[in-house]
């Protein structure tokens, strides 16, 4: 992969922070844009603005063309069967949250169990604490080793046949582990549960195909693999989306509507647009479909190798910072391109706060995932997390602030 080339296709690398020029390093957070993906929303708005799957004129067709492309180019992207299958949503929150309220409504409730583990970012814990609140279902938590990595025992020694669904991140946003969700949903299949895989932290970054890793749904966010805010996908198998109650109403997710014995009858849209009620974000799909581009361009494993090798690069030059920790699993392999940390007499917050003063961007806080950090006995740990355009040097400067700071 040429990641220098790359760099050029970004904008916003140009910008100076404290007139010192960016280095960028919360990508877990958000990603930044490339050229093609900011023109192809100009584009959008520029020459073929209109409301799709409603109009016969010219930019409401050509609306279409370009939204329903972008499901279809989205859908290869990760191999799914067809792209009825890939339903657009806001982000992986909301996706999320279909699922949880869509089955939640009609297919949870007294007796049924839900597993989550508790590595999850927040999204993947509330709607199902809410839920389980109304509905009754009982919500399990299986346990995280004190590395941050799952405890795969205790996972699947919670699949029971009262399981209805089994929901786990694919990569952890807090320490970058990779869980092997193949082998949790095969165990959640042969006890006949179905499995959500969080996948905003795995989709960028590397291969997913939902085939292959025989997913039931996937959710992810197109704001974190280059593409805009405001649009994500809920990928779910046709057979199972069929099954499923609507998550919201309105126009565009229903087939008829018909007026009689002083009620309405309703029939669903065929899929994906049952789950699509309103006008979506079309421009934010459009956008979406030009990041999948540039990724499937630069190819997913050379996506993973670089992060990978930056990754191992980073972790073997931070060994020589005495006044840094590193949190979650040392084995590299289990991980990708995440690292968390503490820094000696900072709080997370003050360590990107002076950072920042070297135009340096890092995360701080508890990422939205509190009960993880309880575990690791953390209020908060800092967070540096690579993308496509990161390069060695940037690592290097990011060392030598430390050690300027160890004095
Ligand atoms: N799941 C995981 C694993 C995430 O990392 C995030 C966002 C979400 C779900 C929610 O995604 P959204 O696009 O719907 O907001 N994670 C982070 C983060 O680590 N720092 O800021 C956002």
């Amino acid at each position: 992969m040429n990641t220098q080339a790359a760099r050029q296709d970004f904008p916003i690398l140009n910008r100076k922070i404290n007139g010192i020029p960016l280095i960028y390093f919360d990508n877990a957070a958000t990603t930044q844009k490339p050229r093609q993906v900011i023109d192809a929303i100009v584009d959008y708005y520029t020459n073929h603005n209109g409301n799709v799957h409603r109009g016969v004129h010219t930019l409401s067709t050509e609306a279409t063309d370009l939204y329903e492309s972008a499901r279809e180019d989205t859908a290869k992207f990760i191999n799914a069967k067809s792209p009825s299958e890939v339903v657009f949503v806001r982000g992986t929150t909301e996706a999320i949250n279909l699922v949880a309220y869509s089955l939640g409504c009609s297919n949870l409730g007294r007796g049924d169990e839900v597993l989550v583990s508790l590595m999850e970012h927040h999204s993947n814990i509330v709607p199902w604490e809410i839920l389980s609140k109304c509905k009754g279902f009982t919500l399990k938590y299986a346990k995280v080793h004190d590395d941050g990595t799952l405890d795969y025992e205790d996972f699947e020694s919670k699949i029971t046949a009262k399981t209805r669904i089994a929901c786990l991140s694919h990569v952890s946003n807090v320490t970058g582990v990779i869980n092997d969700v193949k082998r949790i949903g095969k165990v959640a299949h042969e006890n006949g549960a179905l499995m959500l895989v969080d996948g905003a932290q795995s989709v960028p970054h590397m291969r997913v195909d939902v085939q292959d890793l025989d997913m039931d749904f996937l959710a992810f966010s197109g704001h974190k693999m280059l593409g805009p805010t405001g649009i994500g996908v809920l990928y779910g198998k046709k057979a199972i989306l069929q099954k499923l109650s609507p998550f919201q109403g309105g126009g565009e997710m229903i087939k008829e509507v018909s007026y009689g014995q002083e009620r309405c009858s309703i029939t669903w849209n065929e899929l994906p647009y049952k789950f699509e009620a309103g006008t979506p974000n079309i421009a934010g799909a459009v956008g979406l479909g030009a990041a999948v581009k540039y990724l499937s361009d630069l190819g997913m494993d050379n996506v993973f190798a670089h992060e990978k090798e930056l990754t191992k690069y980073a972790v073997e030059r931070l060994k020589e910072c005495n006044n840094i920790t590193l949190y979650g699993p040392r084995d590299l392999s289990k991980k990708c391109g995440i690292i968390p940390f503490g820094l000696k007499g900072f709080s997370s917050h003050e360590t990107a706060a002076l950072f920042n003063e070297y135009g340096i961007a890092i995360r701080s806080g508890y990422h939205c995932a509190q009960p993880l950090h309880q575990l690791f006995k953390l209020e908060s740990s800092a967070r540096a997390s690579f993308y496509i355009y990161n390069i060695p040097s940037e690592v290097d400067r990011f060392v030598e602030i430390l050690k300027e700071l160890e004095g």
